[in-house]
């Protein structure tokens, strides 16, 4: 009898527990906003605008989420976090998606327990520095103070650049990107580094970019994207396919000027599998058949947020480069939409 009671109350408990991990897409329906984590400002990336609404790339994979599941792609509390704050902040349930140029790596995977996605910026760590220092290479960095952001990939790489060729540096640890434009501005570090579409997007709300350049040495890989805790794979397949949408979206030719169109059908299969007009993906995904419509009319797909938000005739001036559709010689590649 003692031992029935126990069994009975170790699987009520093992139920609940798994009910609690596996209900993200129930609080944001029962919320009715999607908690998205941001950077505290990075301008293309994650920034308000002068109307204090959020703008840009990162910000684009929220709104696509938020319109893919609640149907508003202006219901989304925007939570800004450091480096240092950004995984306690997933962790703890405050948010329920990381949104925020976050390197996809194992003990982030493995040990700290999130679940990447997928990956919306294939990037790479760069160096700035004022052009007046003359320095060409970052293998003639010996001795430099360094600005450096806590909590990031970006001060583990630079260790092992320096340690492997044998040349010293002196760290000026900060905590975000805002202070360490004005840190290396008032030339308290020589240098600055971080992911080199960080240092793109920094040098761009300069008063004299040209005044500073960013060395040709790229010393890491930083593929960035969407994270969410691991043990809620219903919820991770949802925002996976959201981001997965838009990217198919530029490949197949959906855009926002034509998706009003492409929706009352077209003789492409995938395409109306995407848009809703043939099969059952949005009930699989346990959303309407328009989620992916939604989505992408949220911001456009993945090309247009990239062009709006940071491509080549913005001032952060990014050219797509590994960012480019694998038809066209880069890495995005989404896997087929059946
Ligand atoms: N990708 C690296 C670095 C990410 C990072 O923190 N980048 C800085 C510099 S671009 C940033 O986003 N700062 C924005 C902020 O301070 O909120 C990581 O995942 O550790």
């Amino acid at each position: 009898m003692k031992k029935t009671v126990f069994f009975g109350a170790l699987t009520v408990a093992g139920i609940a527990a798994g009910a609690a991990s596996a209900a993200t897409l129930d609080d944001v329906k029962a919320r009715g906003k999607l908690n998205c984590g941001v950077t505290t400002g990075l301008v293309g990336f994650a920034a308000p605008d002068a109307n204090g609404e959020w703008q840009g790339f990162d910000v684009a994979v929220c709104r696509a989420v938020a319109a893919a599941v609640l149907g508003d792609a202006t219901a989304v509390e925007f939570v800004p976090t450091t480096g240092k704050t950004r995984f306690t902040a997933l962790a703890s349930g405050e948010i329920d998606v990381l949104a925020r140029n976050t390197t996809w790596t194992f003990s982030r995977d493995v040990d700290l327990k999130f679940e990447f996605v997928g990956v919306n910026y294939y990037d790479g760590q760069g160096f700035m520095i004022p052009k007046e220092l003359g320095v060409s290479s970052a293998k003639d960095l010996d001795g430099a103070t360094v600005c450096i952001q806590t909590g990031t990939t970006t001060e583990l790489n630079l260790a092992d650049f320096f340690r492997s060729n044998n040349i010293s540096y002196e760290p000026v640890p900060i905590e975000t990107n805002a202070e360490a434009q004005q840190q290396y501005l008032a030339g308290a570090c020589d240098v600055y580094t971080t992911d080199a579409s960080g240092l793109a997007a920094t040098r761009a709300t300069f008063e004299a970019p040209g005044d500073h350049v960013i060395l040709p040495e790229i010393i890491s890989k930083e593929p960035l994207g969407p994270l969410v805790r691991h043990g809620d794979a219903e919820w991770g397949d949802i925002v996976r396919w959201t981001l997965n949408a838009l990217i198919a979206a530029e490949e197949l030719g959906i855009s926002s000027t034509n998706i009003e169109e492409l929706s009352a059908g077209t003789n492409n299969p995938e395409i109306n599998r995407i848009l809703g007009t043939e099969g059952t993906l949005g009930e699989m995904l346990g959303l309407d058949n328009e989620w992916a419509k939604r989505a992408i009319s949220a911001g456009g797909n993945y090309g247009e947020v990239f062009a709006k938000n940071i491509g080549e005739s913005t001032p952060i001036g990014l050219a797509r480069g590994l960012n480019a559709q694998w038809t066209e010689g880069g890495l995005l590649y989404t896997p087929p939409f059946r």
